[in-house]
């Protein structure tokens, strides 16, 4: 089937851990989506003609909305397929919260122990023009001997916080929260997948989890879904050929009385926090939806979640 203005497409790129977690929900979910492969590095431009300036990935697009960060591409999967479910046992919302220490402790000890290895010459990731665009990205030196230095201490934290995970699958069940997989199982596995990408030496101490390498080996024979590719040429003419689904709703609750209708500017709290301005359509404690233009995608609404985002008035 050709694809259309309903078509999952996600900007990603092959080793990018953060894509892998929402491939991995794919997989859970038996989604079929198209790859419209971004640059590793910037400049991004089809990227940010469709966000408004953020750059990060993965970025989710359907027709002329616009997903930004995992946390909103997996909130909106979830709603549009809620079937099977991404929580899993008890959890009905602690999920996300395990999102944050997957995605921040987790995943900047992960980095650390990549990163500081390089002096092995087994990471083909960081050259020059690599270390320039994270820089940027940061706001702070790709030190690479401050990271060298780092590693062994984040492999001890990473191997404590994993060891949890290792106990947390010692009650027989197959996954993270119980015997099937959800969201806590694609926000540690993406971790595990990016180290054995990119520097399986990081992972040694996995020989003594076995629970955990079972595990391992459970996520990846999930899949991705159905996989098809796409041009960054082609999604910018469905974004520019489709209007966007989202209405517009005003947040009876919101503390800071945003309406829609207001200029504000959205940015992430954490790294790469370019601002991205735009007209409020719809917000509540999980989302803010802003509508903007650009010559090459028309108008486009961009999605972002609450929590990991400051929103200003703008
Ligand atoms: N909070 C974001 C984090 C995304 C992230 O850090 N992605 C990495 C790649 S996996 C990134 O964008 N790195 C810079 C780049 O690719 O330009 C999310 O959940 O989507």
């Amino acid at each position: 089937m050709p694809a259309n203005a309903h078509s999952i497409i996600l900007h990603q790129y092959d080793v990018s851990p953060f894509s892998e977690k929402v491939r991995v929900i794919f997989g859970i979910k038996g989604i079929e989506w198209y790859a419209c492969d971004e640059p590793v590095i910037m400049p991004k431009p089809e990227l940010t003609a469709l966000t408004g300036g953020y750059r990060k990935i993965p970025v989710m697009q359907i027709g002329a909305d616009i997903y930004c960060d995992t946390q909103i591409i997996i909130r909106e999967l979830e709603r549009r397929y809620p079937s099977p479910s991404i929580y899993v046992g008890a959890d009905k919302g602690f999920g996300w919260g395990l999102t944050v220490w997957t995605d921040r402790s987790i995943f900047q000890a992960a980095v650390a122990i990549i990163f500081g290895g390089m002096a092995d010459g087994d990471n083909e990731l960081a050259n020059e023009a690599f270390r320039k665009d994270r820089e940027a990205l940061t706001g702070r030196p790709f030190d690479t001997k401050a990271m060298q230095q780092a590693a062994p201490l984040m492999a001890d934290q990473i191997r404590a916080q994993l060891d949890w995970a290792e106990h947390q699958l010692s009650g027989g069940d197959e996954f993270l929260l119980g015997d099937r997989a959800g969201l806590a199982d694609a926000s540690l596995y993406y971790n595990i997948a990016f180290m054995r990408w990119v520097y399986p030496k990081g992972l040694t101490f996995f020989d003594h989890m076995p629970r955990l390498a079972a595990w391992e080996k459970r996520v990846r024979d999930l899949g991705h879904g159905t996989r098809h590719e796409m041009s960054r040429a082609e999604a910018l003419n469905i974004a520019k050929a489709a209007t966007s689904t989202e209405e517009v709703r005003a947040d009876p609750a919101e503390p800071n009385k945003l309406k829609p209708g207001m200029r504000v500017t959205v940015m992430a709290d954490d790294y790469g926090r370019d601002p991205i301005t735009g007209e409020l359509v719809s917000s509540s404690a999980q989302h803010i939806a802003i509508k903007r233009s650009d010559d090459r995608v028309g108008e486009v609404v961009v999605h972002f979640p609450r929590a990991g985002f400051f929103v200003m008035p703008s």
